[in-house]
């Protein structure tokens, strides 16, 4: 059954929900309501990586999320901390985080390999070709799903090279990171590509810019919320392990649906 993460980016500059859930109290609600909607994981980040975002200074990012992370991992929630870097990773595996969540797959910080040895977590190793400034203009490929595959396999080899657990890896094709929105519906399209690496696969559509296009023109991010569900249900149908989303409740009941579907299939 497809699992979903549930977004709580505790930043004032993250795309759609950027500065609601500075305030650490406020943080700590939103994603228990998260979890009373449907989801299995929090993923806590306090660095936005849309593009252009100006980088976050490590302790500035861990005394945004630490806190968080120690209260929710005392609640008995499965957290992940979206972070590139070593030092809050490993700060966040002090208060009880289960996963990091690594948009840059290893390459942005040298150290994260080490620290996601040491730590033992699981590992989301993201695809990912360059920061927030750099990543539209490395949106190019002749061949996007077997370039995108291939660019992961790398950093699979790299990570595996190193002394990572295989079952600790997560992987993710990274839907808008160096992606313009042709590229992003040619990853969706072809799913089992990534789950033939061999590890549980994760995507993170939410509410992402290519969305807006199925939209009228100027709709608020919120709006993309509907199509963003139905990618969780199409995605689940592809066997996914788990979807990346802001607003848990539109995508548990799309998961619920697809469950449903399946059933009647199997019946
Ligand atoms: N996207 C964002 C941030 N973190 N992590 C993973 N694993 N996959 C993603 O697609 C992903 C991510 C950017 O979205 P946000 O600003 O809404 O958090």
């Amino acid at each position: 059954m497809t699992l979903i993460m549930g977004v709580l980016n505790v930043t004032p500059d993250s795309f759609s929900d950027g500065g609601l859930w500075l305030e650490p109290d406020a943080a700590i609600a939103h994603a228990v309501d998260l979890v009373d909607e449907g989801a299995d994981i929090i993923d806590v980040g306090g660095e936005s990586t849309r593009p252009g975002a100006r980088s976050v200074d490590p302790v500035e990012e861990q005394q945004r999320v630490v806190p968080v992370i120690r209260a929710l991992a005392a609640r008995g929630i499965t957290v992940s901390v979206d972070t590139m870097h070593a030092s809050t990773a490993r700060a966040a595996a002090d208060v009880g985080a289960a996963i990091i969540n690594d948009v840059s797959g290893g390459l942005a910080d040298e150290a994260m390999p080490q620290a996601v040895l040491d730590t033992g977590l699981q590992y989301v190793v993201m695809h990912w070709r360059g920061q927030s400034d750099t990543m539209d203009a490395l949106a190019t490929y002749t061949d996007t799903v077997a370039e995108v595959r291939s660019e992961l396999s790398a950093r699979l080899t790299d990570l595996l090279d190193r002394g990572v657990d295989p079952s600790k890896l997560i992987v993710d094709p990274g839907l808008g990171f160096s992606k313009n929105a042709h590229h992003n519906w040619q990853v969706l399209g072809n799913l089992p590509a990534f789950e033939t690496l061999g590890y549980p696969v994760l995507i993170g559509a939410s509410r992402k810019r290519f969305l807006s296009a199925l939209l009228p023109e100027g709709s608020p991010a919120v709006d993309r919320d509907a199509p963003t569900a139905v990618i969780s249900a199409l995605a689940a149908q592809a066997g996914v392990w788990a979807v990346r989303v802001h607003d848990v409740a539109s995508t548990r009941l799309a998961l619920d649906v697809a469950r449903a579907w399946q059933a009647g299939r199997d019946d």
